[in-house]
């Protein structure tokens, strides 16, 4: 498997009010270490550490700006010195939420306050989503290697300053090792660790940069955005993915579902009543299918050979992974009765049921650090790539 990991990731540093104690966040540069220390033992996989240009860095924050509001980017671009200035904060510290923003406020235009202190929990919906001196660097380097998985799988037209796509014409699927992860945080909310959903903006990138795709409409003026790619999401974290579902939800192109525990954070969504807006082309793009604490790996797969059979009729063209390990069962956030091995069999059962769908997978969850770099590999042995 071809791996892009991103350095720069390892900057972002924070805390999380859990179990009311405020502790160093679980979701730690630690996790990024050990993968990327077990894939090098490993010696059966690719991994090609980027750093993005300053160029992609623009380009990255440009696609972002397709799933998420302008201000709430500019909000976690500049948040932490803002708060430094002001001092509300110190280098070593991060800015966290104080009052979250109020929902169905009667006869209330409902904006940003003015009060940068106050502002930090309009932009967030809980208190695991800090942000530190430099997680704006880890956050667009994140995206950035989702941008690049895209583009790497793409087929982008030959002068393309992509630098892997000429090496690699015939990839059939890449891993990002993104950090921090994407899929709780929306539009306009930072949440379960989340800041930009690169999934969203993986898609963002095909639409906009896939060469057949726009060889296929020469004639329309608009053939850039316009796209007629169709994408199927497996979120496969133990957490139900509420910002990819949002992002997606109205679009009848894009097919959703996630295997994730029941009644678990982000507790709100993640119900198999969510099947996309009824009376509309995207009903039925959505499929949640909850498990219930404690499941058996069995169960689990019983879920899983539902989703992949939904995929399969939709028909996609690019299949995205959120890979989350948090379904591990010592993890301390996830609740599943899965172990090391059983990720091969994970892995293989997409790969035998989705045979030859392109496939772009990103890292989400997973807590148990000194387990992480097994249970991928394990993983890795079973997608056989
Ligand atoms: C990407 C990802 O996996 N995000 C998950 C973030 C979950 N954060 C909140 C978990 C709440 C667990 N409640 C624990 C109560 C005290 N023991
Ligand atoms: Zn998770």
């Amino acid at each position: 498997m071809l791996i892009l990991h991103d350095e720069t990731t390892l900057l972002h540093d924070t805390v999380e009010l859990l179990g009311a104690k405020l502790i160093p966040a679980q979701e730690s540069p630690a996790r990024i270490k050990a993968i990327v220390d077990a894939v090098k033992h490993s010696g059966n996989h690719e991994l090609r550490t980027i750093s993005a240009s300053e160029e992609d860095q623009k380009t990255t924050i440009a696609l972002a700006k397709a799933n998420h509001k302008p201000e709430y980017i500019e909000h976690i671009q500049n948040v932490f010195s803002q708060w430094l200035k002001e001092g509300l904060v110190e280098a070593h510290e991060s800015v966290l939420p104080e009052c979250f923003r109020l929902q169905n406020v009667a006869n209330a235009k409902l904006r940003p306050p003015k009060d940068i202190y106050a502002r930090a929990g309009y932009y967030a919906f809980d208190m695991s989503t800090g942000i530190s001196k430099n997680s704006w660097q880890s956050i667009v380097a994140s995206a950035n290697l989702a941008v690049q998985a895209a583009l790497l799988m793409a087929e982008a037209p030959t002068n393309s300053k992509n630098p892997f796509q000429q090496n690699s014409p015939k990839l059939k699927s890449v891993l990002a090792l993104c950090r921090p992860p994407g899929h709780h945080c929306t539009g306009s909310q930072a949440g379960g660790y989340c800041y930009l959903n690169n999934i969203a903006i993986t898609i963002t990138t095909f639409r906009q940069f896939t060469h057949s795709q726009r060889l296929r409409r020469p004639s329309n003026p608009n053939f850039a955005s316009v796209s007629t790619l169709k994408f199927a999401i497996l979120d496969l974290d133990f957490h139900h993915g509420n910002g990819t579902q949002e992002q997606f939800y109205m679009d009848p192109t894009v097919f959703y579902t996630s295997i994730h525990g029941q009644d678990e954070f982000p507790y709100y969504t993640g119900a198999a009543s969510e099947q996309g807006p009824s009376n509309s082309p995207a009903f039925g793009t959505n499929l949640n299918l909850p498990l219930k604490t404690g499941s058996s790996f069995e169960e689990y797969l019983a879920k899983l050979h539902i989703a992949l059979s939904a995929i399969q009729q939709f028909g996609a063209d690019h299949l995205l992974v959120s890979l989350g390990f948090d379904t591990f069962h010592t993890d301390p956030l996830g609740k599943f009765q899965i172990e090391t091995q059983d990720y091969k069999v994970m892995a293989k059962t997409v790969r035998a049921m989705l045979k030859n769908l392109p496939a772009v997978i990103l890292l989400e969850g997973g807590y148990v650090v000194d387990r992480l770099g097994e249970n991928l590999l394990s993983f890795l042995a079973g997608w056989e790539e």
